[in-house]
């Protein structure tokens, strides 16, 4: 069965430049601007944080509520879909410490309540998918939350969140540090070990974003694989990176094409999208982009993907196989990298 893949991303992936050095260099397209955006660059999903959705996630629900109507209206009308709401957490001055992970069982109390009607606001707009990129559950020194208990709030978070509504699937984001200095669940493998102690394992599963496994010294293939096997690899964040550093949201391919390569590959032979996964792009336009140049990015993303899953369905399988029985390994470094020069 050949795979028709979707693409989605989200209203952040199209940004006026500002940088923690420096300000805007570009006027912000609107909310409504930005949805134009995405059938012309051949874009079907949109991925929201519960304030992209509503004006503000401290409003009143009824406000909130209306908000989100609208939301659904905006994307009935385009012919999109929303793929998923992630709480915005980390922005909110509550979520200083952590949110789900704080000391304060003040800022406890605001994150559940807040993550709640993320779930409500979801099913207003279409989706069972609740994302948790848990930005600051973590420390910036070992000794400033009790390590243990924290593992045991975000379990409790997730359990709260599976039985305030049966249809939700939770998909950690996991990422080993930034803003963080040190995060607690650091890597999809920690999290899904989680994910089996929760009151709903079936509905705990994955998104992984290639900077992510980069950042904690992993390589995207594999970590996406770990979480096929468990049949867990519920979306991905598709982007790249140039080494150890912080999160660049580079374009998806444009540092290292054979490790691009291996994601596709990985995704594709494992019939990732046939349940209606999205391919999603974490990706963010250069500062020095002009705002009329600034979503191209996304289309470059998604054209690289493209071309390279026509590599992987163009690579000869049989060859690969009797080089991997031969232990041929060297060949098959050359044939993989004349594979990506087109020779
Ligand atoms: C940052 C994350 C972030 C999330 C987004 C949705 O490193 O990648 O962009 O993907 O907030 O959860
Ligand atoms: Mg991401």
């Amino acid at each position: 069965m050949t795979t028709n893949y979707r693409f989605s991303f989200g209203p952040w992936n199209i940004h006026s430049g500002s940088d923690p050095f420096g300000p805007a260099m570009r006027d912000e397209f609107t909310f409504a601007e930005k949805l134009e955006f995405y059938k012309k660059l051949g874009f079907d999903g949109v991925q929201f944080h519960d304030d992209d959705v509503v004006t503000s996630a401290d409003d009143p629900w009824t406000k909130q509520e209306s908000d989100a109507k609208r939301v659904r209206q905006l994307l009935d009308e385009r012919g999109l879909v929303a793929e998923f709401v992630a709480p915005r957490l980390w922005e909110n001055e509550m979520g200083i410490d952590g949110s789900i992970t704080s000391n304060s069982p003040e800022a406890r109390k605001y994150t559940l309540e807040r993550s709640k009607r993320a779930v409500d606001i979801a099913q207003i707009i279409g989706t069972k998918n609740i994302v948790l990129w848990p930005a600051r559950e973590g420390t910036y020194m070992r000794e400033a939350k009790d390590p243990v208990a924290s593992i045991g709030r975000l379990v409790e978070w997730m359990n709260a969140l599976l039985e305030y509504n049966k249809d939700i699937r939770i998909l950690g984001e996991m990422k080993p540090n930034e803003p963080m200095d040190q995060a607690y669940v650091p890597t999809v493998g920690h999290f899904l070990g989680l994910a089996s102690l929760t009151v709903a394992p079936s509905r705990v599963g994955a998104l992984i974003e290639s900077a992510h496994s980069i950042l904690a010294g992993l390589d995207p293939s594999d970590d996406m694989a770990y979480a096929l096997y468990q049949k867990k690899l519920w979306s991905v964040h598709l982007n790249d990176q140039n080494g150890l550093k912080f999160d660049e949201d580079k374009s998806f391919g444009v540092v290292d094409l054979r490790r691009a390569f291996n994601q596709v590959w990985v995704l594709e032979r494992n019939g990732y999208g046939q349940n209606g996964e999205f391919v999603g792009l974490d990706v963010k336009a250069l500062r020095t982009q002009s705002k009329e140049k600034s979503t191209k990015h996304l289309s470059n993303s998604r054209e690289i993907f493209l071309k390279l899953l026509d590599l992987v369905r163009s690579l000869d399988v049989k060859k690969v196989e009797g080089l991997r029985a031969s232990r041929d390994y060297e060949e098959l470094d050359l044939l993989i990298v004349n594979h990506l020069m087109g020779k």
